[in-house]
């Protein structure tokens, strides 16, 4: 009634499918994360939320879960142990393997539950989550409520095999098909299951025969649907079926049963009444920014931005007897104390920043394919998992999507992790799990992503199309991540100390030509490099280049060729958010800017750069902004195009027309 009348939002009914839901939240502890899905009022209702706020929350007003930024049944609360779905379907099941991953590593008798439908399992989610929760022996619940139908697909066109369930046998996990429209079998076999999960430390599978007795969502009808079928369904309504047992058994009168009855409609009306008594909601930009990221700590470990490898690095060769030079460091207690500057390269300052943050957290876990005994493809955690053991440093199956799902379920019970994709051109395969999860949480519900995505990068080294691409661009746009994008050693350990502080999602990249081709001055000290602050590499007068990665060494090795241009070079650093008033300050100091970028160039960051500066800067512009990147074709194998393909190559005739504009 009030969806017709327009007083909450889309609707996608659980009618019909009431028990399992009720009954599988019943079974579990009140603290244990389930991750529901739209059909799933039971679990919302059944976890006892107050049912003003559940109404506030379908009107989208202000104080509702989600501030009015999310629809349905799209939020969670960690007060009630419910994590909210996306749209899309399959995402919910690697949260809880995470979860259950976090109660298995603080060893606590519980487990984590997930629902799907029968359609989701066709996603590869399911695939990667059950696979996953299976291979690392993980307390998962996965219960599939089989209605027959998608949106309005019959499961004769969603898969082959006899039934779902079956499908455990792939995984090496145990299953069961049970009737879902009795509360008392959902009830009892959840419960039962719940404690072979915690037990055998183990994941399971349990299909739940059920119909759904109205269309997909309330606007979509039914026409699809066999009549017959309603009528064979609705003698087997799970709430009228256990109201004839309870009478049946002598426990409820059917006064009693009325009266209930009554004094629900009741208590609903009452709530109705304070929902909509909810104030209208206020729009506040700044608030609507200040939500997308979590607020990040103040961090004792962060050094003044002119600590930097410039300056160090004349210290480091005036001292040439001991290769290391001493310094004043703060120290993890705060104060200061002697440290030891040494030069090393990219790879092993990433390796140590990498270390030192796994003893300085030990809620840190480390995630990846190969990463354990093998040291992953690049041998940054070689040595990892003989210090810090199989529990934090994982080896996962080839399941990108799970493992960035995994990584938000770990937050979500007070984990850091960090997760390396093989290749940056990998995260493809984890792309929603990051954009659409990680990115938006805090933002709809409140909820941080503590994960740290590790990037090896770029080209250069002959690896072809999918081992070399910069997308770097695809993360930017993505309000809710961070980007860091180091190019010096220094700044390669500080980064990812910090991204791994940050309470926020953090794509770290890390380019691959970089790793062993470039050594520089790194303290040993435990430090951060503020994310967010730009670098300022050298001063010029006659052109700016702003750039990052690859590029700043191309910039420096361009300006120490060339050095009748005075080359003023921005380093970038962190390219979401952007430090604009480096940005500003580079193009006030020389009226022509170059924007030079490893990407891509349609798409590219340069442009979003240019654009602003056009916008904020016009005034101290002397020639239009140019940009230098890589040809709009995908990365070429052979040495020779991919050297024609990189931005390198055409360094220096933009540099000529700009400074000849
Ligand atoms: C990845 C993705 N693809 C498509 C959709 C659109 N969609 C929403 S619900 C739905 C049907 C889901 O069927 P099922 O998993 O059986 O669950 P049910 O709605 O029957 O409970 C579809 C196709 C979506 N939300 N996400």
């Amino acid at each position: 009634m009030l969806l017709r009348q327009g007083r909450i939002s889309k609707w996608f009914s659980g009618i019909g499918q009431e028990a399992i839901s009720v009954g599988a939240t019943m079974a579990l502890q009140q603290d244990e994360w389930i991750m529901p899905l739209h059909r799933n009022l039971g679990v919302f209702t059944t976890r006892n939320m107050p049912l003003n706020r559940l109404f506030k929350q379908w009107q989208g007003v202000q104080d509702g879960y989600s501030k009015g930024r999310e629809r349905s049944f799209h939020f969670g609360t960690k007060e009630h142990h419910i994590c909210g779905m996306i749209s899309h379907l399959g995402p919910q099941l690697a949260i809880a393997d995470g979860v259950a991953l976090a109660y298995k590593l603080k060893q606590q008798n519980k487990v984590s539950l997930a629902f799907t439908g029968d359609g989701g399992t066709s996603e590869g989610d399911f695939h990667e989550a059950l696979n996953t929760a299976a291979v690392w022996d993980l307390p998962v619940i996965f219960i599939i409520e089989n209605n027959g139908y998608g949106l309005s697909t019959p499961v004769m066109e969603q898969y082959r095999c006899e039934s779902l369930a079956d499908r455990a046998k792939g995984y090496g996990m145990e299953s069961v098909i049970i009737d879902g429209n009795n509360i008392l079998t959902v009830y009892d076999t959840i419960k039962g299951i719940r404690e072979y999960c915690i037990k055998n430390q183990k994941p399971y599978l349990v299909e739940c025969m059920t119909f759904r007795m109205r269309g997909h969502e309330e606007a979509s009808g039914t026409k699809y649907v066999p009549k017959e079928m309603f009528e064979a369904w609705a003698v087997k309504d799970p709430i009228r079926n256990y109201e004839e047992w309870l009478i049946k058994e002598g426990v409820l009168s059917t006064d009693a049963i009325e009266q209930i009855r009554a004094e629900q409609k009741q208590k609903i009306e009452e709530e109705l009444k304070i929902g909509f008594d909810s104030k209208p909601i206020v729009v506040k930009t700044e608030d609507e920014l200040k939500d997308v990221y979590a607020a990040p700590s103040n961090s004792p470990f962060r050094r003044e931005p002119n600590a930097h490898p410039s300056l160090m690095q004349d210290a480091y060769n005036s001292d040439d007897q001991t290769s290391k030079v001493s310094e004043m460091v703060a120290s993890p207690e705060g104060g200061s104390r002697k440290g030891e500057v040494r030069e090393i390269r990219f790879i092993d300052a990433i390796k140590e920043g990498l270390h030192q943050s796994m003893q300085q957290h030990s809620n840190l876990i480390l995630m990846g394919q190969d990463i354990a005994e093998y040291g992953g493809a690049f041998k940054i955690t070689e040595g990892f998992v003989e210090q810090f053991g199989k529990s934090r440093v994982r080896n996962t199956p080839l399941c990108e999507s799970a493992i960035v799902g995994a990584a938000l379920g770990l937050s979500l019970e007070g984990f850091k992790s960090m997760m390396e994709m093989q290749f940056a051109d990998f995260a493809t395969v984890g792309f929603n799990q990051i954009v659409n999860n990680l990115a938006k949480i805090h933002y709809r519900w409140g909820q941080n992503a503590d994960v740290v995505i590790r990037m090896p990068t770029g080209g250069g080294v002959g690896a072809g199309p999918f081992h070399s691409q910069s997308n770097e661009a695809w993360f930017i746009k993505t309000p809710g991540l961070k980007v860091v994008y180091p190019s010096t050693p220094y700044d390669a350990k500080g980064l990812l100390i910090a991204a791994i502080n940050d309470p926020n999602p953090v794509m770290y990249f890390e380019h691959k030509a970089l790793y062993r081709s470039v050594s520089g001055a790194v303290p040993e000290e435990y430090y951060e490099v503020e994310i967010g602050k730009a670098r300022q590499v050298q001063t010029g007068d006659d052109l700016s280049i702003i750039t990052y990665g690859a590029g700043v060494h191309w910039a420096e090795d361009y300006a120490s060729e060339n050095t009748d241009i005075s080359i003023d070079i921005l380093d970038l650093r962190t390219l979401l958010p952007l430090d604009y008033d480096a940005i500003a300050a580079s193009v006030k100091r020389t009226g022509k800017v170059l924007l030079l970028h490893e990407d891509t160039l349609i798409g590219g960051i340069g442009g979003e750069i240019a654009a602003w500066i056009a916008e904020n800067c016009f005034q101290y512009l002397d020639a239009p902004v140019m940009r230098c990147a890589s040809l709009d074709t995908p990365v070429p194998f052979n040495l020779e195009l991919e050297k024609n393909f990189m931005a390198l190559a055409r360094l220096n005739k933009t540099v000529q027309k700009l400074i000849g504009y």
